[in-house]
């Protein structure tokens, strides 16, 4: 596939409820979404950077820059045969893995389009249906989280997942394990401690946790093996593992039971197989984490999640527990079993609504031919 051009947007859209993690309070998304197009294709991918480098070192604002400056000028012009082949051409520019993600899907969803495939088919996966969990954020008391995890398990959701930080976790899971003490729970700390905390974090044990997700540093899985050697709970790494390298050293460390694959985090879809492969081989298993994407990348995460070794509940949830309207059609749904159906349509199997993106779009550039910045 020849590549004429890629337009970058940025959208911005509020979410129909407040998401806190221990980093802060998001209420909307700035989203950068772009288009690769070429040979009377177009084909879309989304930028799961936030707001700010909260969450890692990327941001909106720096993914812009790297796609429009550096990523997109690099394939305008070039001849693919396959998504894959992007990677190399992007590989002198260091980081901004989920710049480059956000064009590689694109061309993932390219390539499956042309071939006339599904998307879930080109990636290796397997699965006809997957199985969906929930992530639900710091709410501003004990008694609005309890409603919310009502919601969800009346919903179906597999697996319900706390975010927790210092203050809000032992009573919060005391609370929760009271009034369903049999469910698949989880905890995720984005970072919030350290091993000042070991004491604390041994308590967590006492609730059965599935795993308790990213505790220690953002960068860090040697003093995360440490914790491990302490506590039964298995951590399951996220923010840490950047490509299928550190999912090795971590396990060869013993510093996870569990890997969250994101595809934004990790640079791709060609280095989230990778980083599958790799723990599949190792008995380690993995699910797909969310970043509050849109449609786009929603239905690109539950195309990678029908892989064989996502054999855990992913934060893959539905359209509406995110947004007012989705800008996919039809959004995704969850069944009352907790899952969703996967289905042989080409591509993702949804048609992105431009109109509305249109709408929600405030800023736009075109890198390649007949480029035009409205
Ligand atoms: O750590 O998994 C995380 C959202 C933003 C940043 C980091 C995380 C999350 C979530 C939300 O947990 C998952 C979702 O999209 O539902
Ligand atoms: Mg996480």
């Amino acid at each position: 596939m020849k590549i004429d051009s890629i337009t970058v947007r940025e959208i911005q859209t509020p979410l129909v409820h407040f998401f806190e993690t221990s980093f802060g309070r998001t209420t909307g998304r700035r989203i950068i979404l772009v288009t690769v197009n070429g040979q009377g294709l177009k084909a879309w991918g989304e930028c799961v950077a936030g707001e700010h480098p909260h969450y890692s070192d990327e941001s909106v604002e720096t993914a812009w820059y790297a796609i429009t400056r550096e990523l997109a000028p690099s394939l305008v012009g070039k001849q693919l045969d396959r998504a894959a082949d992007c990677v190399p051409l992007f590989a002198g520019i260091r980081g901004h893995r989920m710049a480059k993600a956000s064009i590689e899907n694109a061309l993932w969803v390219a390539e499956a389009e042309a071939k006339q495939m599904p998307l879930w088919k080109l990636l290796g996966g397997t699965r006809k249906e997957i199985a969906c969990g929930v992530s639900i954020g710091i709410q501003n008391s004990p008694e609005q989280l309890e409603e919310k995890v009502a919601t969800e398990l009346d919903a179906g959701y597999q697996r319900i997942k706390l975010k927790c930080k210092p203050g809000w976790d032992l009573k919060i899971f005391e609370r929760i394990r009271k009034r369903w003490p049999n469910i698949t729970l989880s905890c995720d700390a984005n970072s919030a401690y350290t091993l000042n905390d070991l004491n604390h974090l041994k308590q967590f044990d006492q609730f059965k946790l599935l795993m308790i997700e990213q505790p220690l540093w953002h960068d860090d899985f040697y003093f995360h093996a440490r914790l491990q050697k302490q506590i039964t709970t298995r951590i399951c790494l996220d923010e840490a593992i950047r490509n299928a390298r550190d999912a090795e050293a971590a396990i060869d460390l013993g510093a996870c039971g569990i890997i969250n694959v994101k595809v934004g985090r990790v640079g791709g879809f060609s280095e989230a197989l990778k980083v599958h492969a790799i723990c599949e081989q190792r008995k380690i298993p993995v699910w797909c984490g969310g970043m509050l994407e849109s449609g786009i990348g929603r239905a690109q995460n539950v195309a990678l999640s029908t892989l064989p070794n996502f054999t855990l509940p992913g934060d893959v949830s539905a359209s509406k527990r995110y947004w007012k309207e989705d800008i996919i059609e039809p959004e995704v749904t969850v069944s009352k079993q907790g899952t969703i159906p996967i289905s042989d349509a080409v591509g993702t199997g949804h048609k992105v609504r431009e109109d509305l993106i249109e709408k929600l779009t405030v800023r736009k550039e075109t890198i390649g031919a007949g480029a035009m910045t409205a």
